[in-house]
């Protein structure tokens, strides 16, 4: 005979259905720092490049759920312009990674209608790389789906000097008057200018910095943390950021 279970008992579906993600109150635009692959690798007596490979997965599994989400725009912090201080061993390893992500991953991407794009200086890359993420580049720039935005070789305030720069040199040129120098104006030099701005900010493992990380882009976003290491993380913890993301929307919204 069947046990029957008093209408109170029953929490689980209710609990779940809490824990839905509001499917139009979904962020426009996600950034990720992806911290903690060393300390991973570590924590697990592994080479920090073990961690590196992981997190690679992690981004897969990432990319995936946040295109099934509805999310528009993912930007993943892959390389800073500080991590060429790193050991030269594990700074070649991390410029194959864009190579061996693509190799496995294009096609699904492709299917996914993925569109890949990245922002920093790539011409510093080594050739290997700047040739797959430039064949990525291609082969998905009519996709209209999610776009996938690495930052690779990536500084914030590197980005925002070259843009000074460049209005600097307009202004020399009389092409430009400096009283024309608006937000606006700025904001259509940077690299993220044709892209909404971030609505959320992940970071993980545990640190609260932005570490050079769209410094000017991120002055609107809602900010979420995590001490997860990113090897670690997956579609649950995307979702609990996203949840805790519409959270805040709701209370901003009643006020
Ligand atoms: C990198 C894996 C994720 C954790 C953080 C650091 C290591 C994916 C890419 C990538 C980049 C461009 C592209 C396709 C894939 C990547 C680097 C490091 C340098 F078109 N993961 N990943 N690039 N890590």
């Amino acid at each position: 005979m069947p046990l029957k279970i008093p209408f109170m008992s029953r929490k689980l579906p209710q609990q779940e259905k809490l824990q839905d993600i509001e499917s139009d109150n979904v962020p426009n635009h996600i950034a990720i720092i992806m911290d903690g692959n060393g300390r991973w690798a570590k924590e697990k007596n592994l080479p920090r490049i073990a961690g590196h490979k992981e997190g690679m997965g992690v981004v897969k599994k990432v990319v995936r759920h946040a295109s099934d989400l509805g999310v528009k725009t993912l930007t993943l912090y892959a390389f800073s312009t500080e991590n060429w201080k790193r050991p030269k061993k594990e700074v070649d390893f991390l410029m194959k990674l864009p190579v061996d992500f693509l190799q496995t991953y294009l096609p699904e991407l492709i299917e996914k209608n993925v569109r890949v794009q990245t922002i920093g200086t790539k011409g510093l890359l080594p050739e290997h790389t700047q040739q797959a993420v430039d064949e990525a580049i291609r082969q998905t720039e009519q996709n209209t789906g999610m776009i996938l935005n690495f930052a690779l070789n990536y500084g914030s305030r590197h980005e925002i000097v070259e843009v000074t720069k460049c209005l600097a040199n307009q202004v020399k040129r009389g092409e430009l008057e400096p009283e024309s120098i608006t937000e606006e104006l700025f904001e259509e030099n940077l690299y993220t200018s044709h892209l909404e701005e971030p609505d959320l900010l992940i970071r993980t493992s545990g640190e609260q910095r932005l570490s050079n990380f769209l410094l000017w882009q991120l002055a609107y976003a809602e900010f979420w943390f995590t001490d997860v290491y990113w090897p670690s993380f997956n579609e649950e913890t995307l979702e609990e950021a996203i949840r805790n993301y519409q959270k805040r929307k709701r209370r901003y919204g009643g006020v």
